[in-house]
């Protein structure tokens, strides 16, 4: 059955910020597919983000209470407004280099007190905003326009990070897995205690043109061929491992 999904947009909406190809408008629409399935009122909720594309997922697009707040300090804020009100459903949306680099250690320490937050990360594996900057999500190799010559850090892997730190559940997966994905986020809504969400959200502007992919379907076509279930994964060798997606809900057995 068809939803109106347009009554969860801020009237007056009418055009995207996101590139041609970009996956985080995918994202915009799997997210209130979630809060859709799971009767959420919009008023018993609050969206923060940080700064870069993905923080205009739900600001200032989401018909609800959103903070659009500094570079890095989405959960910061959004632990303030938890704390101030407990009752809210708070849900936390932005970038693998917003959550994750200059806001790596809210991440660890929100995760650590196992603070009531469901926080979905667009991992476009890039500063996708400002131009295309190596992040620590990009990948060993990554050209960008810090990494000319070829990142060679290791990324993080941000599930294992948060669970390490304490998190009860992370989920991975990547928006060509749009059924996987709503599940995963109606499981973070509806678990007490610090949810995470990486979705895997390509960006053919700052990522794709310049590590060889020709257009923004190559892209998809890259993740549907790398991502693999956890299941699919424990079947194959550490050498087999380093070029595959590993997706999957994932609990804690420490939480
Ligand atoms: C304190 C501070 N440092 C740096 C910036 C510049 N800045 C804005 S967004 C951004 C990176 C965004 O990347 P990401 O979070 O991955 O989002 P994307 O654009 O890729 O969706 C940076 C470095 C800033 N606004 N504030
Ligand atoms: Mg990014």
């Amino acid at each position: 059955m068809a939803r109106d999904l347009e009554a969860y947009l801020r009237p007056g909406i009418a055009s995207t910020p996101f590139c041609p190809g970009c996956g985080h408008g995918i994202l915009m629409n799997l997210i209130l597919r979630a809060i859709d399935e799971l009767e959420i009122d919009m008023d018993e909720m609050l969206f923060v983000s940080g700064i870069g594309c993905a923080g205009w997922i739900p600001s200032p697009h989401f018909n609800a209470d959103t903070l659009h707040t500094l570079h890095g300090r989405a959960i910061a804020f959004a632990t303030g407004a938890k704390m101030f009100n407990p009752r809210l459903k708070v849900m936390v949306i932005s970038g693998d280099g917003d959550l994750t680099s200059i806001g790596g250690n809210h991440l660890i320490h929100a995760a650590r007190r196992n603070t009531d937050l469901t926080v979905i990360c667009a991992n476009n594996m890039i500063y996708g905003m400002t131009g295309g900057q190596v992040a620590s999500t990009s990948p060993v190799g990554a050209l960008t326009s810090t990494t000319v010559e070829g990142n060679i850090y290791h990324p993080f892997d941000l599930c294992n990070l948060v669970l390490g730190a304490g998190a009860p559940f992370a989920a991975r997966f990547a928006v060509t897995q749009p059924l996987s994905l709503i599940k995963a986020i109606k499981h973070g809504l509806t678990t007490t205690g610090f949810t995470f969400i990486e979705v895997l959200s390509p960006c053919p502007t700052q990522f794709g043109r310049r590590n060889r992919y020709e257009s923004p379907a190559d892209m998809i076509t890259m993740l549907r061929e790398r991502c693999v279930s956890k299941d699919e994964a424990s079947q194959l060798s550490a050498e087999e491992l380093k070029d595959v997606i590993v997706t999957g809900e994932f609990g804690n057995e420490k939480a």
